[in-house]
C-alpha cells in the first residue's frame, strides 16, 4: 500500500509515511530511509523519517479521534490545518522559535516540518534533572510577539477579525473548556486520581468560593478573543537545548485571553519546580520570573513602537493591560496545575515521582498551590509573590 499527496485520508503507518515522503521528493532517489513513529502526545501520529546521513523530516498526522482515549472520542481533522496555519503565521513573528513548515495537506491532515531531533522535549529534560537557561527568555519573547501582533494593539482590526474566523477551533476549545475549566472541579467521569487524594479532591469540589473564581476564568476563556493563542503551551510543547528553543504543537490555537498561554507556561514550570529539591528548585522558578520579565519588557516595547491602537498613548493603559494579564495568567495557571494533577491528562513530572507516598504528598501540595493561584490571582503583584506563596505551600505554612 502506498500513500501519495493525492490519496484520500487514512492514518499513516511507518511504511506509508515513507512512501509519502518519497512521493513528495523530500529525499534523493534511492536514499535509504528509516522511519519511526515517535508520537508521545495525547492526540496525533508523529513520524520521524531520516536518511543514511541523518537528514530528516517530521510528518505529523491528526487522527480522527483522541488517541489518549481511543476511537470512542471522535475529533476533527481540521486541527492539522489550524496547526499548520498557526506555525506559518508564527514564522512571520518569531521565525527562530518555531519549526519550519515544509508542506501541509488538509485532506491527509498532515504537516511536514523541520526535524528537531537535535533538541529535547523540555518536560523530559526537566524530569531527567536538566535545565535550559535560555528557555524563559525565548518563551517570554515568543509570548510577547505572538500575542501582541495578533491582538488589537498590534494588528489591524479588519485583519484580526478575518484571522479570528480562520482560527475558530470549536472542538479543541471544547476539550480545554471541559478538561481544564470544568471537569476537575466536579465529580466527572474524565477525572483520574489516586484514591489517596479523594479527601483533597472533595475539598476542592466543596469549595464554592474557588468554583466561582474558576467559573469567571472559564467565562474569560469562552468569551475574550484578545489574541491568537497557542492554546496548549506546556513544557511538552517545547523543544530546547542550551541555545535553541522551538515551540511545537499549536493545534489548540484560537483567539482567547492573552493570559492563558502565559498561565499554562507558569503552571508547567511550577509543576516541575514542585518535584525538585530545595537546592535545585531555584533554577526552575527563575523561569517564572524571567518569562514574565521578558514578556513585559518586549510587550511594552512593542506597545510603544508598533501599536495600531490610538489609546496606547494614554497614560495608565499599558499598566492596566499588564496587571489584568498577570492576574488572569495566575488564575489560568491554577486551573492548569489542578487539572494536571486530578484531571484526564496528567503530567509525567508528577506521575513519575517515587516512592508512591512522596507522589501523593506532592500532588496534595500541587492541589493547594492550584487553589491559591486561583483564589489569590488578583492579589499577586509579581512573580516573586507567586514564588513566596509556592514556597509557603511547600513548607506547609499556607
Ligand atoms: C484529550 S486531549 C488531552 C490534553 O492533551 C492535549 O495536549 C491538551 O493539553 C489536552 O487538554
Ligand atoms: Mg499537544
Amino acid at each position: 500500500m502506498t500513500i501519495t499527496a493525492t490519496t484520500s485520508y487514512e492514518p499513516l503507518t511507518e511504511t506509508t509515511a515513507v512512501s509519502l515522503a518519497k512521493d513528495l521528493e523530500f529525499f534523493k532517489e534511492g536514499a535509504l530511509l528509516h522511519c519511526q513513529e515517535i508520537g508521545d502526545g495525547n492526540l496525533n501520529l508523529v513520524f520521524h523519517i531520516r536518511d543514511e546521513n541523518n537528514t530528516g523530516i517530521i510528518i505529523k498526522q491528526a487522527l480522527p479521534y483522541a488517541k489518549v482515549v481511543g476511537e470512542s472520542w471522535p475529533l476533527t481533522l481540521h486541527r492539522a490545518t489550524i496547526e499548520g496555519d498557526y506555525l506559518k503565521n508564527a514564522a512571520t513573528l518569531v521565525p527562530n522559535l518555531v519549526p519550519k513548515v515544509y508542506y501541509t495537506n488538509e485532506e491527509l491532515a498532515i504537516t511536514i516540518m523541520e526535524d528537531l531531533s537535535h533538541l529535547e522535549i523540555v518536560r523530559n529534560g526537566f524530569i531527567g534533572g536538566k535545565d535550559y537557561p535560555l528557555l524563559s527568555k525565548h518563551i517570554g519573547e515568543y509570548l510577547a510577539k505572538t500575542l501582541f501582533y495578533t491582538s488589537d494593539f498590534g494588528l489591524n482590526q479588519q485583519e484580526k477579525k478575518k484571522l479570528q474566523q480562520q482560527f475558530a477551533n470549536p472542538e479543541l476549545c471544547k476539550i480545554t473548556e471541559d478538561l481544564v475549566f470544568t471537569d476537575p472541579f466536579f465529580d466527572s467521569e474524565t477525572n483520574s486520581y489516586e484514591p489517596e487524594l479523594l479527601g483533597a479532591v472533595e475539598e476542592l469540589w466543596k469549595n464554592e468560593t474557588l468554583k466561582l473564581e474558576v467559573a469567571k476564568l472559564k467565562y474569560k476563556f469562552l468569551t475574550n478573543g484578545e489574541a491568537l493563542l497557542h492554546g496548549d503551551l506546556h513544557t511538552g510543547s517545547i523543544f530546547a537545548n542550551d541555545i535553541d528553543t522551538k515551540v511545537i504543537d499549536p493545534e489548540f490555537a484560537y483567539f482567547g485571553p492573552i493570559g492563558f498561554d502565559i498561565g499554562q507556561f507558569f503552571a508547567n514550570i511550577l509543576l516541575q519546580a514542585i518535584t525538585r529539591s530545595d537546592d535545585e528548585r531555584v533554577a526552575i522558578t527563575t523561569h517564572l520570573h524571567q518569562v514574565w520579565e521578558v514578556f513585559t519588557s518586549t510587550f511594552s516595547d512593542l506597545w510603544k513602537t508598533a501599536s495600531v491602537e490610538q489609546f496606547t498613548t494614554t497614560p495608565g493603559y499599558l499598566d492596566y493591560v499588564l496587571k489584568k494579564v498577570f492576574a488572569e495568567a495566575s488564575g489560568f495557571a491554577g486551573c492548569e496545575v489542578i487539572r494536571r494533577t486530578i484531571g484526564l491528562a496528567h503530567v509525567a513530572d508528577l506521575d513519575t515521582i517515587q516512592p508512591f507516598a512522596k507522589r501523593i504528598a506532592t500532588k496534595q501540595k500541587a492541589l493547594e498551590l492550584g487553589r491559591l493561584l486561583i483564589l489569590d490571582a488578583t492579589n499577586f503583584k509579581n512573580t516573586k509573590e507567586i514564588e513566596s506563596a509556592f514556597e509557603n505551600v511547600l513548607k506547609g505554612n499556607e
